[in-house]
């Protein structure tokens, strides 16, 4: 039985500056993957014109984004690093993927309804249609791990919906062509075209909260700076925000279950863990028992210990754009490539003309 080659894609928005979240529950995971897994990360520009169509800076918002992508460490010539607009295969599949998903599928999103607001009507056609796109951007390279975090599980159960409803769909016409590959669903052993991919989100912390409000996630639209870290922040601007992060009275636990109810102890200690790469057992123990402010300075000492060579690494190579635009070029041409591998199939599958 042949299996899917396993891949693994993701990709990050140019919408703002990077954060502790981001790095947290995708950049770093990003890293670690390139070991074991042929991988592309893709900047996906497309997608941020969803919320705001006119940025005065989306050009340098790119590049600063492929640039903490390349001082965290990922590697652009034995993986594959490039801007989602050079490889117009993603459009092409997003359309039909548009004919795929249900209008009620994109509805139920939380994201959309978080970002739309309660101005539903004015919401551009694209928020809507974002998570079709971003099943594209997976799919066209039929590709079976992403690495994400927490916040997107449910545009990854969507696309696992298009996948399959695809898949269905199209059945007969894929056993026809014999381009399918057998995969379990369930009970049942089907013939699929697409693969369902599997999100990888675990790890100590999935989702990290913003330093304000322990209920809410960080985020770079936050109009609060000191409610995230950003990845340029200097190590005076990291000990400050930690220093003001909001916090309970109480002591730490000694045990993790003992975080329960306590949003941003519960971070906190999360952000600790995942920067030092121990559990989160592990640094109760140390910290059990100790005020905030024992614990804070400690966690600024990390935070500037992991985050300053990377802010450092990202100004040297943002002052040569070209160096940046020659990275993304030459990925976009090699993803272009297996893009359209893809999509060749997909247009006979469907029955368009051109091959
Ligand atoms: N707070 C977070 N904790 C863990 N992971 C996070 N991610 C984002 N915020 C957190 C993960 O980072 C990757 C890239 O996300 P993105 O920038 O493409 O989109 P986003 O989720 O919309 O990020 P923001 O910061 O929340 O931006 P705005 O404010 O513009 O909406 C994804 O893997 C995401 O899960």
């Amino acid at each position: 039985m042949s299996e899917f080659k396993e891949l693994v894609f993701s990709g990050v928005q140019p919408t703002g500056n990077l954060h502790l979240g981001n790095y947290l529950g995708a950049l770093q995971k990003f890293v670690a993957l390139q070991e074991s897994h042929e991988c592309i990360y893709c900047v996906v520009d497309l997608h941020s014109l969803t919320a705001t169509l006119v940025h005065d800076d989306l050009a340098e918002q790119t590049r600063s984004i492929t640039a903490a992508f390349l001082a965290s460490g990922i590697d652009p010539r034995k993986h594959i690093v490039f801007n989602q607009s050079q490889v117009m295969q993603h459009a092409e599949l997003a359309w039909i993927f548009n004919c795929v998903a249900r209008i009620g599928w994109m509805n139920r999103m939380t994201q959309f309804k978080d970002k739309a607001g309660k101005d539903r009507e004015n919401a551009s056609l694209g928020l809507l249609a974002y998570p079709s796109l971003m099943a594209a951007d997976i799919l066209v390279y039929r590709a079976t791990h992403v690495p994400v975090g927490d916040d997107q599980k449910q545009h990854l159960e969507l696309t696992r919906d298009v996948a399959q409803k695809f898949n269905n769909d199209f059945s007969g016409r894929i056993a026809e062509l014999g381009c399918g590959v057998e995969m379990e669903v369930g009970e049942e052993k089907v013939n699929g075209f697409f693969p369902l991919t599997e999100p990888l989100i675990e790890g100590p912390v999935t989702r990290v909260m913003s330093l304000r409000d322990g209920s809410k996630k960080m985020s770079k639209s936050d109009p609060s700076d000191l409610s995230r870290i950003n990845l340029t922040d200097d190590a005076d601007a990291i000990s400050r925000k930690i220093k003001k992060a909001k916090t309970d009275p109480e002591a730490l636990p000694s045990e993790v279950a003992g975080l329960e109810g306590r949003p941003e102890a519960q971070n906190l200690v999360g952000i600790y863990s995942a920067l030092a790469g121990v559990s989160r057992a592990d640094v109760l123990a140390d910290f059990g028992g100790r005020q905030f402010s024992d614990f804070k300075p400690a966690l600024a000492e990390l935070a500037v210990e992991k985050l300053s060579p990377i802010a450092g690494e990202m100004r040297r190579i943002s002052a040569d754009p070209a160096y940046i635009d020659g990275v993304l070029r030459d990925g976009a041409l090699r993803a272009r490539e297996k893009a359209e591998t893809t999509m060749k199939t997909v247009r006979e599958i469907i029955g368009l003309i051109g091959g």
